[in-house]
């Protein structure tokens, strides 16, 4: 009898484990848009043109506002512990300027990326064209940047056979389906490999031109996009991680890189200092160690103060479980910045059972104003929809 209050007891104490594990802030209204792994990119955008945004994960789109999954070709759920999708990052925009709204899809590292064509609401499947110089595209987070500031996203990244940092340029004029490669540094240089973690664009030397940062260092911008004459400069900007974000942290006015970590522990605040040869370097300071596998973020102004925050999560079994802490809590968490008061961030948790993929889409989806959150892993599609006051 004794044993049997016992087990009782422990499994009334799971239950309540269980139950009070999953966890979303208030601030946030949480939608399970699926729990299948499907892709751990997504993107958003109005795929069928009814003026309501719509979830693109993969290889499939779910219609707002039930979220009906759609194919836009042939594919199927993975294995979360045994395989990785054929989608690591995603993006909605219209590729060929038709009016309509297609999706990119950036695949395993190394591969070449595609794009698929919105067929405006016929059945059938979408047309995939893969994205034009067959470029590899390495490293692990290539950015969603506009890079010549035409407005257009294009897609930055390493080439996985020059080794050089190029970007791909989104067709510019209407019915193209063409983009093209530019170099901006030369062939054979830092974090060009497949494998390599971590990319960012911004002004580091506050020159007026945007600099490409990697973890070894950075690329010094010139105005010319198109001619691969960016002179690389050493630097310690830290560990293997995820997109490289360029902003003053500590309002001393030099940009700083805060930089997440792909596959251990760590998010952190890179000071831009000089160093004792008068030359830009880095002194790392920890904002975090809540969660493991931040392998993507993303900057937003997530609470409406005018500044942008930002926001990362756990990449959900990112190696299948086999890296410490990948299979614990998927946290999805965003920081916001206090440059006038020291430590100069803050941490907010949005939520424990979802975490983050390989990119993250940050936008006002339902249109109130607020910047709403998607996330797409081994966990699933998840929408948080900001309901702050
Ligand atoms: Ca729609
Ligand atoms: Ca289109
Ligand atoms: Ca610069
Ligand atoms: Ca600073």
């Amino acid at each position: 009898m004794k044993t049997n209050i016992k087990f009782i007891a422990i499994l009334i104490a799971c239950f309540c484990t269980e139950s009070t594990f999953a966890q979303t802030s208030p601030d946030w209204k949480k939608t399970t848009i699926t729990r299948d792994f499907i892709s751990e990119g997504v993107a958003v955008a109005d795929l069928n043109k009814d003026g309501k945004m719509d979830i693109a994960a993969g290889y499939y789109w779910f219609e707002a506002p039930n979220w009906t999954r759609h194919e836009m070709a042939p594919s199927r759920t993975f294995d979360p512990r045994k395989e990785y999708s054929e989608s690591f990052l995603n993006l909605g925009m219209d590729v060929n300027l038709d009016g309509w709204d297609d999706v990119v899809i950036v695949d395993f590292p190394g591969k070449v990326g595609f794009w698929f064509e919105n067929p405006k609401n016929k059945p059938g499947q979408w047309t995939k064209h893969i994205i034009d110089d067959s470029v590899g595209i390495s490293n692990e987070s290539p950015g969603f940047i506009d890079i010549d500031g035409d407005g257009r996203l294009d897609i930055l990244c390493g080439d996985k056979n020059k080794k050089q940092i190029v970007w791909l340029q989104a067709p510019t004029k209407k019915g193209e389906t063409t983009w093209k490669r530019h170099n901006l540094t030369k062939e054979n240089v830092a974090g060009t490999e497949i494998f390599s973690h971590g990319i960012g664009f911004g002004d580091i030397d506050k020159d007026g031109i945007n600099d490409v940062v990697v973890r070894e260092g950075w690329y010094k911008g010139t105005k010319d996009t198109k001619a691969g004459n960016w002179v690389f400069h050493p630097a310690n900007l830290g560990e293997p991680c995820s997109h490289m974000q360029i902003l003053d942290v500590n309002g001393d006015g030099k940009n700083d890189v805060v930089s997440a970590s792909a596959h251990a522990l760590g998010i952190w605040f890179h000071e831009q200092v000089t160093d004792e040869q008068g030359k830009i370097n880095f002194k790392t300071h920890t904002m975090s160690k809540t969660t493991a596998q931040t392998h993507s973020s993303i900057m937003a102004d997530v609470n409406g103060d005018g500044k942008k925050e930002y926001i990362t999560g756990k990449r959900f079994l990112a190696h299948h479980g086999r890296d410490p802490g990948d299979a614990d809590a998927a946290y999805l968490l965003y920081f916001e910045f206090t440059p006038d008061k020291a430590p100069y961030w803050k941490e907010h948790v949005i939520d424990n059972d979802s975490g983050a993929g390989l990119n993250i889409v940050a936008q006002d989806i339902n249109k109130d104003k607020k910047i709403d959150i998607v996330i797409a892993n081994k966990n699933g599609v998840f929408l948080f929809e900001n309901v702050r006051k």
